[in-house]
């Protein structure tokens, strides 16, 4: 096995199969672990039927417990762990990542030699589609701002998008993150810069959502901006970041 796909799912029935599907038909050596919170729209059922339709290949974890993107996110890596995969991608389940990606983050891994791979709105040829000019530029802008708060060079600090090399993901030490939310994305290229990861990025096109609806919040947003300075003073008070 190549590479495991970890797709954290809430309330993603309108989407998950053929999600899960398109990964499982690429011409790599594929597998896929869903972590699901409980979703009331029934997507851990269909996760169930996913799994035993293809057995070995779909692994489902059903969260018990509090409900966040940043939970779900570290149990769902540390069940891609337990799997002989090369390499780890995290990307949404509501297919606004392309499952087609994958392998150019593959081929982007293996030409770089980079830790991480970031699959980037940001940089050249990457983009949105449709998504209004207001959203946009919210994103830009709280990217910036990541991008120096974070003291990164990456274009892209809140793509959920990104492949780990095994041994990087591992070195992460995830049962240490703090963040219960969609924050978590921040907090892993903070520890990854910490580690002195190499981390490179390849444009995407970040697509429309099919079905289901955003969990993105003012609230998230705001909780993403200050994680930079939360992480540093942890840092700088000896904490584990
Ligand atoms: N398990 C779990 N997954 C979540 C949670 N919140 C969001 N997700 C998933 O994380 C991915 C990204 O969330 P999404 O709402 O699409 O964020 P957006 O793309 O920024 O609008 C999707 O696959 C969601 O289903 C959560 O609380 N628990
Ligand atoms: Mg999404």
């Amino acid at each position: 096995m190549r590479v495991v796909a970890m797709l954290p799912t809430y309330n993603e029935a309108g989407t998950i199969r053929q999600c899960v599907e398109q990964i499982l038909r690429l011409p790599l050596e594929t597998a896929v672990v869903i972590a699901d919170d409980a979703s009331p729209d029934g997507t851990g059922q269909i996760a169930d039927q996913l799994a035993a339709e293809y057995p070995g290949r779909v692994v489902v974890v059903h969260r018990k417990g509090p409900r966040g993107r940043g939970l779900a996110g570290i149990e769902g890596f540390q069940r891609c762990l337990e799997l002989p995969a090369e390499y780890i991608v995290e990307m949404d389940a509501d297919l606004q990542h392309n499952p087609e990606d994958i392998p150019r983050l593959v081929a982007a891994a293996e030409r770089s030699g980079a830790a991480i791979v970031v699959g980037s709105r940001y940089v050249p040829g990457g983009g949105e589609v449709n998504r209004p000019a207001s959203r946009r530029l919210v994103s830009r802008l709280a990217n910036a701002y990541l991008r120096l708060a974070l003291g990164l060079s990456l274009r892209d600090c809140s793509s959920g998008f990104r492949l780990f090399r095994r041994e990087a993901l591992a070195g992460l030490d995830l049962a240490t993150m703090s963040a219960r939310g969609p924050w978590i994305l921040q907090e892993v290229l903070w520890r990854a810069k910490q580690r002195g990861y190499r981390m490179v990025e390849i444009p995407i096109c970040f697509l429309e959502r099919a079905a289901g609806e955003s969990k993105l919040n003012v609230g998230i947003l705001l909780r993403s901006l200050v994680t930079p300075w939360l992480l540093r003073r942890s840092s700088a008070f000896g904490g584990r970041a």
